[in-house]
């Protein structure tokens, strides 16, 4: 992406540094925030809402200078990239923090760290359970997946309840739908949702049975796009073979993402179209589950 704001200079005072006088006296922090997004679309509509208000980045570099203090400079860059990413339109972030009147014990001119962090890409998580208090599995799950570096979760759906599809007799399931951001690549991202797995006790034992917790990689990138990620690999099946025929899947996927797409073999379809041709959002087998906040 070749469209860009910059925004550089901005200035606060903070409290930032590893010397017990700096933070205790403070000193100013100046910031630049160079962001790649598309910006046709705004300069075509002239409308703001087509593109991000520097002015609020502004603010939130501010609030962030002269928020709790961190020990390093390179902690408060990485903070306000983080911020700026939040802004779903920005693709990629550059942050500089100068720190001009640093205790360095030399003349200098400046001391300044530059960070630069892309969106990534956008992936499909399921989340299931059916053993044990499910929801509060689901929700520290949740939260170990934000946890993951390089994932940036983007939405998460309500909780459905849901019948089991094959496997043996067993309980309902509870089961939600995680949207996020990654630059981990689909092998290290799906080891870590293994090792999230692992640590609430999940075994891999029954096909289908019954488990503490089921994070499936649903699909990686955008299908029919270049980020797009397909394998069949059996250790790592992209895009999951069954998941547009699977209402459990489906219903929470739509609820989190209205304009979701999927792919079924050689087709790009919506998950709207996919649903429905399972059942609609009223499939049988799916129902509300209890409310949740899950945090991340
Ligand atoms: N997961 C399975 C097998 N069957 N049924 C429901 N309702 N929900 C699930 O998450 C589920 C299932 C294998 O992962
Ligand atoms: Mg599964
Ligand atoms: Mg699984």
């Amino acid at each position: 992406m070749t469209d860009r704001i910059a925004l550089r200079g901005v200035e606060a005072f903070g409290y930032h540094g590893v010397l017990a006088d700096e933070k205790r006296d403070g000193q100013p922090f100046v910031v630049d925030v160079v962001m790649s997004l598309d910006l046709s679309r705004a300069s075509a509509s002239d409308d703001l809402d087509h593109t991000v208000s520097y002015a609020e980045v502004a603010g939130e570099v501010v609030a962030r200078i002269t928020g709790p203090s961190f020990d390093l400079i390179e902690r408060l860059a990485e903070v306000v990239a983080d911020d700026v990413l939040s802004h779903a339109l920005v693709e990629g972030v550059e942050v500089t923090v100068h720190k001009p009147q640093a205790p360095v014990g030399h003349p200098f001119s400046d001391v300044a760290v530059s960070v630069r962090r892309e969106r990534g890409t956008p992936v499909v998580l399921a989340l299931g359970a059916n053993l044990g208090d499910a929801k509060a599995t689901l929700e520290a799950a949740v939260e170990a997946v934000a946890g993951l570096p390089g994932i940036r979760i983007r939405a998460v759906s309500a909780l459905v309840e849901t019948d089991p599809v094959g496997g043996p007799e067993q309980p309902a399931y509870l089961n939600a739908v995680l949207l996020a951001d990654s630059t981990l690549a689909p092998a290290p991202l799906l080891a870590g949702l293994h090792r999230i797995e692992a640590e609430h006790g999940r075994t891999r034992e029954t096909r289908w049975g019954a488990r503490t917790l089921d994070l499936d990689l649903i699909q990686f990138g955008v299908p029919g796009s270049s980020s797009e990620r397909r394998s069949d690999e059996p250790e790592l099946l992209l895009p999951h073979p069954r998941a547009h025929e699977r209402a459990f899947v489906l219903v929470p996927w739509l609820m989190a993402d209205a304009d979701a797409t999927l792919r079924d073999g050689d087709l790009v379809t919506t998950v709207r179209a996919a649903l429905d041709a399972v059942g609609g959002p009223d499939a049988a087998g799916v129902r509300p589950g209890p409310e949740w906040r899950p945090a991340w």
